[in-house]
């Protein structure tokens, strides 16, 4: 957009003055902040509203992209950004001595998400925006998103994220587009006219309002909506028990009603079962349905046509309700019949998984399931009776695999098996794990429909990891390869002919420096911890899960304090070891491991022999603004899965594209990563996918894998060395008991762990080499856009012509 610094002045005065009665000069810092986010948001609504028309006269297909996340962070930098008018809106509040910077740091993140998938679905959709696409996003308004992190004497307290007191400048309530939500109560049941008509009575009605987002994409017409229900009573006041005097009761059932959309469940790694959380997910699904519904009846007056027009996608099982809930919406409020309804909902939903663990596969107990939502529990129990009819006939007798495939066994409703029942497209989101959804949990489906299956590797909302957070790196990529790559990030390529290039590689080196410079001064603000910025930057930044391994990183530091204590003028080069990561509230052993990082940091800090050489820094209350801030200083990306578990990852490809090295294992995207810039530029080790499968085979046993060096790491674990004993820690990696020793086999992985991180010490001592290695993966991460991604699900999965 076009505007002069005078007319932006204009705009922030005319806003100012009519939201809180003063011009600009006057205002405060926060009412400054309120009105530039107000101000662009106007600039957003404008845009959006041509693009919206425009839209609607082509008819094009849309896609609708529901997920319980959006991890959005924050949108004011990324939204001028956008719009191409950071420059001009900076000058113009410079003017008024007004520093946008302390503005931007004023803007808390919109963590509506727990980690990965969260944030891939907004980079998705500033992807889909950038490229054009009428694309809307439906989540939850959760009102405390994802809890803030102290750590306190090491171990983790989690507080309420309060977001919205300075977040909401950016949302637009439409109270009048609600929807009545439908919870418990009964079934009736009549034949009229040879058809079977089911009416929902006595429920406890719930009401979804909405609130939209715009997002903005780079150098477009698009702005599209992230739409995000908040739960209300319909009732503002039960006023009969009001007018009785019983004032807190005819509160209650508001605050019933609103706590549905209060808080986003914390944990990413197991299910609990827990009625709020379905009653979170069929909220989002039903309201979105009935709006998407609602809105394509207007338009063409039928819903036969929906599949041709709409693409709805199911990001991961969270909504899964949507196989039912469409059914039902088609049969008992637009009177299709069973066939035809299931052909539409079939031909519109598309899903993708993004876990092959099992704990965190969606299963809900019938009994709850059923007394939630009783219609919707009908229709899975009628979808289960027929796709158990056909599987019958496919797999005659063959009773264990129909039960595997059932949506409905055993007590509960298993979300995936509902989704690979109903939807057209099913897609991982890397090479390797879609090669293992089909070899392994969803083989069975993939049998008897194959070209169901796909991949798609995962991808990044690359402008903002790169251009938006490190300016300077990209500055320098536009000085020697022009600005293509804004756009097209495979254009990064052209960096490859400066491999080798002295003047290059020290400017890439200055800028690194820079950004460590810049890390360097948060640690010492947050943590009170002084970093030295010549010393490699190593850094594990993502969930706290056992499966990531934190623990084989903790390993070895522990090991390399040994060595330096055995001889302390060890050939080590200094190293600070930076960790960020949250916990599942409910996971103690997650939680053991940060205890036990932070132990270590003690440790190595409180020996002069060693501090001088290694550092270990736990960043707390990682998100993305904080990830903004690590990522372009990062020389080492720790990406060390067991192989086969980390569904892909897109930490690594953000740390790649600002120059990180991965030193990781064959798992994920790490296998492309790979492939892209060839085994000389990335430290490898580790078993592959396969290797980890035929060792559970065989038997494992990780005393089989204790070398002496590590097991002198086991026993510092308890010998109270680090002051608290790691008790737990230490048996969940020895003790085979039930078999389940090591399950994530850090033992079997620590020497060929070890000794790739040898090789990084040594080879970052070549300092130019090591920086050609950084030059190679900027120069390689291209293809791991959000915009390559999202076109590939247009083309094999929305079927949408862009
Ligand atoms: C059901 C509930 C417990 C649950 C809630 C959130 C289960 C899982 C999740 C979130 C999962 C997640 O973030 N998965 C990550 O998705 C990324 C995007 O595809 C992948 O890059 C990453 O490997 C995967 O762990």
């Amino acid at each position: 957009m076009n505007y002069k610094k005078d007319e932006v002045t204009n705009l922030l005065n005319t806003k100012c003055m009519n939201v809180f009665g003063c011009s600009i000069d006057d205002a405060t810092e926060k009412q400054a902040y309120k009105t530039l986010c107000y101000v662009v948001k106007d600039l957003l609504a404008e845009k959006r509203s041509k693009f919206a028309k425009q839209y609607k006269e082509k008819e094009g297909k849309q896609v609708y992209y529901m997920s319980m996340e959006f991890l959005v962070g924050t949108s004011l930098r990324n939204n001028l950004y956008n719009l191409g008018m950071e420059s001009v809106f900076k000058s113009a509040l410079k003017q008024k001595k007004i520093d946008i910077n302390s503005l931007y740091a004023m803007e808390p993140d919109a963590g509506l998400g727990n980690g990965g998938l969260g944030r891939l679905a907004s980079c998705y959709m500033d992807a889909m925006t950038s490229l054009g696409m009428m694309g809307t996003g439906f989540s939850i308004r959760y009102e405390f998103g994802i809890f803030k992190q102290k750590i306190v004497d090491g171990w983790q307290m989690e507080f309420p994220d309060n977001w919205l007191e300075m977040g909401d400048v950016w949302l637009n309530r439409r109270e009048d587009e609600s929807f009545i939500i439908k919870f418990g109560g009964t079934l009736k049941e009549e034949w009229t006219d040879g058809k079977l008509k089911v009416t929902h009575e006595n429920y406890q009605p719930v009401m979804a309002v909405p609130y939209d987002m715009y997002i903005s994409g780079y150098d477009t017409d698009a702005v599209n909506k992230l739409v995000l229900w908040s739960a209300k009573s319909p009732n503002n006041l039960d006023m009969t028990a009001f007018s009785r005097g019983e004032y807190v009761r005819s509160l209650e059932e508001n605050t019933m009603a609103e706590v549905i959309s209060k808080i986003l469940y914390p944990a990413d790694d197991h299910i609990e079962g827990k009625r709020l959380r379905i009653k979170q997910q069929y909220l989002l699904v039903s309201a979105s349905l009935q709006s998407i519904l609602l809105k394509h009846i207007k338009k063409y007056k039928t819903l036969d046509n929906l599949p041709d027009k709409v693409a709805i996608h199911i990001n991961d099982t969270h909504p899964a309700l949507c196989v039912p809930e469409l059914t039902r919406i088609l049969i008992d409020e637009y009177g299709y019949d069973w066939d035809k309804a299931w052909d539409i909902v079939t031909r519109t939903l598309t899903y993708t998984n993004h876990t092959v663990m099992s704990e965190a596969l969606e299963r809900w107990p019938e009994s709850l399931f059923s007394a939630e939502l009783p219609r919707i529990y009908q229709i899975v129990l009628e979808i289960n009776r027929r796709l158990v009819q056909k599987l019958n006939e496919v797999y005659p007798g063959d009773i264990a695999k129909i039960e595997y495939m059932s949506p409905v066994a055993h007590g509960e409703v298993r979300m995936a098996n509902l989704c690979l029942a109903a939807c057209h497209k099913v897609n991982g989101v890397s090479k390797l794990h879609s090669d293992i959804l089909i070899n392994s949990i969803f083989k069975d489906y993939y049998n008897i429909e194959p070209d169901k299956f796909t991949n798609v590797t995962n991808g990044i909302a690359y402008r903002r990891w790169l251009c938006q957070s490190n300016p300077e790196l990209a500055s320098l990529i536009k000085n020697l390869i022009g600005d293509k790559f804004v756009h097209d990030a495979t254009a990064l390529e052209g960096l490859l002919k400066y491999k080798g290039d002295k003047n290059v590689l020290e400017s890439l080196q200055k800028i690194k420096l820079v950004k460590k410079q810049a890390l360097a001064k948060y640690i010492s603000h947050a943590n009170g911890i002084n970093v030295d910025p010549s010393s490699i930057f190593d850094v594990q930044i993502k969930r706290l899960h056992e499966y990531k391994r934190q623990l084989l990183n903790v390993l070895q530091i522990l090991h390399m304090y040994n060595v330096i204590k055995d001889n302390p003028n060890a050939d080590i080069t200094p190293r600070t070891f930076v960790f960020a990561a949250k916990a599942s509230a409910g996971y103690m052993m997650a939680k053991q491991i940060i205890r036990l990082i932070s132990a270590v940091a003690d440790l190595v800090d409180s020996d002069a022999a060693v501090r001088d050489k290694i550092k270990v820094v736990f960043i707390e209350d990682y998100k993305v603004s904080l990830a903004e801030i690590i990522i372009p200083a990062a020389e080492i990306s720790e990406q060390i899965s067991i192989a086969g578990k980390e569904a892909s990852g897109t930490g690594n490809m953000k740390l790649m594209i600002n120059g990180a090295v991965t030193l990781g294992t064959l798992d994920g995207a790490n296998v492309e990563i790979c492939e892209q810039v060839g085994k000389d530029n990335i430290f490898l080790f580790g078993m592959t996918a396969p290797e980890v499968e035929e060792l559970w085979r065989k038997g494992y046993n990780p005393n089989f894998f204790v070398t002496p060096e590590l097991k002198r790491v086991l026993d510092m674990l308890t010998s109270g060395i680090l002051g608290t004993r790691f008790e737990d820690i230490s048996k969940s990696l020895l003790t085979n008991s039930f078999g389940t020793a090591d399950a994530y086999m850090t033992i079997a992985d620590f020497e060929s762990y070890r000794q790739a991180q040898e090789r990084v010490g040594k080879e970052y001592l070549n300092r130019d080499k090591f920086t050609d290695m950084s030059l190679v993966n900027i120069a390689k991460a291209g293809i791991f856009s959000a915009d390559r991604a999202v076109k590939e699900y247009a083309d094999n999965i929305w079927n949408i012509k862009l």
